[in-house]
């Protein structure tokens, strides 16, 4: 099967499009590079050295004798986007593809809309290309479990059944983000949703939770096939960023009192839930969604377990309980269901098992590479 991996140039997209090349898709990234130009704008690298793109794809060809084409440019640039689709010619397209950090679309006006504008205009053009080119072309679109916010009530995937004045129907769940990045992908669903039924195409919405570890199968067979670890305070997520923290002896940067809960997934769970969706086409007209995460932790347990895995390496852990610079719950009601990749076959990797091999351990190595001055958060959602 032909598949283009939108964003194949990022954390989750590199690691996909090495997987499924691994497996024997035949495989083409398109990416406009525009997340090494965030980078530099903020002054922050990943912890690990990550090789230009080229350098890269031509490391994996000596190494697995398979070739991923490269389409370098914008989803925003329709004509570009045609043209690539046209000459590769996808049965699925795989698009991680956005401004994808809450605090950067929460630094001011301009990056709200940046955000907004990269990540719905750049699906948008996807759609019409899909529909004038390749209708039965199937999407796999990268959704967020935080579009749905933290409901007092438990998360289905995608649809709730309502009963109403005696009446009841299966409808779009309600969705409460936290952030113009999050909403950005609601924009988006809404979008694709509206695509699948008006013009028949079909969709898979992965709303993915946290992703954490940086060890694939792929990615650990050279370091110039190394993939991205965020931990600075606009781009590092959560757990990636208290092992960052652990290794270099900061205190972990536990927001506000730490109860808020998220979903969270191993990279590895990533990409082989992309396969799984690929593999199983949502049906024409069909907008099918995959709550996708493995595990559910507050991030005061997270720290806690950084802390525990941290010492028994010798490292001196300390929790550190920070002013929130969110607006967010900090003590909730979280309970969402992942049962549809668990049918599909997903066998998923624990966070238990692999803090230290796949996180800990990478984080003592590249410690060197830490600018500490990146580590606190600078983004306020209010004031
Ligand atoms: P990333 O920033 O590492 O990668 C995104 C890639 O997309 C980058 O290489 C960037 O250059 C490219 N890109 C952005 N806008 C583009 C555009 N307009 N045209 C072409 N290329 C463009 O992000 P990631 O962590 O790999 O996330 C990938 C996707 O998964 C995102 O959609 C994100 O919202 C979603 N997601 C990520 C996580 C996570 O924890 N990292 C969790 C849930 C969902
Ligand atoms: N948090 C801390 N300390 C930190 C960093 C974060 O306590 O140092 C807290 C945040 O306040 C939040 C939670 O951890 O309550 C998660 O924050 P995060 O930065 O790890 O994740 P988030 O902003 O939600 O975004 C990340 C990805 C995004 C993806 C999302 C999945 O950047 O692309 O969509 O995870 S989800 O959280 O399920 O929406």
């Amino acid at each position: 099967m032909k598949v283009l991996v939108i964003g194949g140039d990022g954390y989750c997209g590199w690691a996909t499009a090495l997987y499924l090349s691994n497996k024997g898709y035949e495989v083409a990234i398109l990416d406009s590079l525009v997340r090494r130009h965030w980078d530099m704008e903020l002054c922050t690298e990943t912890l690990t050295p990550i090789a230009p793109i080229q350098t890269r794809l031509q490391r994996w060809k000596d190494l697995s004798g398979k070739n991923i084409e490269l389409f370098v440019g914008d989803i925003n640039n329709y004509e570009f986007l045609k043209q690539s689709m046209l000459k590769f010619e996808p049965q699925a397209v795989v698009h991680f593809g956005e401004q994808r950090s809450a605090p950067f679309s929460m630094i001011d006006r301009e990056h709200a809309v940046l955000t907004q504008v990269n990540n719905v205009v750049g699906t948008l053009n996807l759609l019409y290309v899909l529909h004038d080119h390749f209708p039965d072309c199937h999407l796999v679109k990268l959704g967020t479990m935080g579009e749905y916010g933290t409901p007092n009530i438990d998360i289905e995937e995608g649809y709730i059944t309502i009963e109403h004045n005696g009446r009841k129907d299966r409808l779009p769940y309600p969705k409460q983000p936290g952030s113009y990045y999050h909403l950005s992908k609601v924009h988006d669903s809404h979008n694709i949703h509206f695509a699948c039924r008006i013009w028949g195409l079909r969709a898979t919405d992965l709303n993915q939770g946290v992703v954490y570890g940086v060890l694939t199968e792929e990615t650990g067979m050279d370091e110039l096939l190394i993939n991205r670890l965020d931990y600075d305070g606009v781009f590092g997520t959560a757990l990636n960023r208290f092992c960052v923290q652990a290794a270099v002896g900061h205190p972990l940067t536990v927001y506000g009192s730490g109860g808020q809960t998220r979903a969270f997934l191993d990279i590895r769970d990533t990409v082989r839930c992309v396969e799984l969706a690929i593999n199983s086409p949502a049906d024409p007209g069909e907008f099918r969604v995959f709550n996708q995460f493995t595990e559910m932790f507050n991030v005061g347990d997270l720290a806690l377990m950084v802390k525990k895995a941290g010492n028994s390496l010798g490292l001196n852990v300390e929790i550190d309980h920070l002013e929130n610079p969110r607006v967010e719950k900090e003590e909730h009601y979280f309970n969402a269901k992942n049962t549809n990749l668990l049918d599909l076959g997903l066998q998923p990797h624990l966070l238990s098992d692999s803090l230290i091999d796949s996180l800990l351990n990478f984080s003592v190595k590249y410690k060197a590479r830490v600018d500490e001055k990146q580590i606190l958060p600078k983004v306020k959602w209010k004031g």
